[in-house]
């Protein structure tokens, strides 16, 4: 079976996705496109000979339609996920998978009513080799059990539209959701530090940010996001256990050795970095589609981090005080 995907958000995000379906991945076809700009969406849908769209509500009503991809904003997501569950169609989100928990939590209420996990979250992370090694490392637990993780998210640079918020529900929110998954345990805690700002940040940020958080069972995460480091794209991640380390190192695995020294290229930004780990995350969807099962990270990881950022946000505006992360207990329907 070839699974007819429709497309909602004909963004840079989305047409990343269109081109690793079309080109990398086996199993799926983009049959529609949605898009508010509708010229936008015939642009990404004519040369595959699939249907535009203007709105995701007609996408999710095309019986081509077997499967959706959402990669339009965090903030309008909420509706066309609900109608697109309601419509009995598997979904992968992009994060967030929506930008307030009440949200959130209206897509966990329409999944429970159909009653299967049918909404995968973008969290493409969880699909990276390296920190999937780390995992399986503190799994092992011939190093005892984690106490600290020091994370690292560093952006060569953002566009001006992009603000200090910003830096904890779009780009922080990756290392919420990965320690969530390395640790396996929820976030309790969360505060905000604002060191001095770089001079390459654009007058409004406050750049660099350290998110520090603590987990159920007191594990202490330090996040430096650092969205103007200008020389690349640069993520780091050093797991502390009782009696040893493991950190993620670079995707490049060979160095080049002259007379100026030893070097590898550093990644430009996160589908560079991360282009195995999209593709693991779509393929498997995909598979999964086809078999008629959920795969990855689920609704309740989507609002789980998103409760996360929430606190986040209150400590930056409450000048970097502890904020306790306030969740609704896990339902039973997503253990
Ligand atoms: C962007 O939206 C992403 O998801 C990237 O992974 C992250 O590095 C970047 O900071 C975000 O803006």
């Amino acid at each position: 079976m070839t699974v007819g995907i429709g497309l909602i958000g004909a963004g840079g995000m989305g047409r990343a996705h269109v081109d690793r379906i079309e080109n990398e991945l086996a199993g799926g076809k983009i049959v529609a496109v949605a898009d508010i700009n509708i010229d936008g969406a015939k642009a990404v849908a004519e040369p595959l000979g699939a249907a535009a769209y203007g709105s995701g509500s007609e996408l999710i009503a095309d019986p081509n339609v077997d499967a959706v991809l959402v990669a339009t904003f965090g903030k309008v997501h909420a509706p066309d996920i609900i109608a697109a569950i309601e419509a009995g169609k598997y979904v992968l989100s992009e994060k967030p998978l929506a930008t307030t928990p009440e949200d959130c939590k209206a897509i966990m209420d329409a999944e429970q009513k159909v009653g299967k996990k049918v909404v995968t979250v973008g969290f493409m992370r969880r699909f990276d080799r390296g920190y999937n090694e780390m995992r399986d490392v503190l799994r092992g637990g011939e190093l005892g059990y984690a106490t600290l993780v020091h994370c690292r998210h560093r952006n060569p640079s953002v566009p001006e539209n992009y603000t200090t918020r910003n830096m904890i529900d779009d780009t922080a929110i990756h290392e919420i959701d990965t320690c969530r998954y390395l640790l396996d345990e929820e976030i309790v805690s969360v505060r905000v530090d604002t060191p001095r700002s770089t001079s390459h940040r654009f007058d409004h940020l406050h750049d660099p940010l350290v998110l520090v958080a603590k987990t159920e069972s007191g594990v202490l995460i330090d996040d430096e996001v650092n969205v103007n480091i200008q020389f690349g794209y640069s993520i780091e991640c050093e797991l502390v256990m009782e009696s040893g380390t493991t950190r993620l190192s670079d995707q490049n695995r060979s160095v080049v050795r002259d007379a100026a020294g030893d070097r590898h290229r550093i990644c430009t930004d996160h589908n560079d970095r991360f282009h195995d780990a999209f593709n693991q995350e779509v393929q498997q969807w995909i598979r999964a589609v086809e078999r008629g099962e959920h795969t990855g990270s689920s609704s309740w990881d989507g609002y789980a981090a998103t409760c996360v950022v929430d606190a986040g946000l209150e400590s930056l505006e409450n000048g970097g005080k502890e904020v306790a992360v306030d969740m609704i207990e896990k339902p039973a329907f997503y253990a």
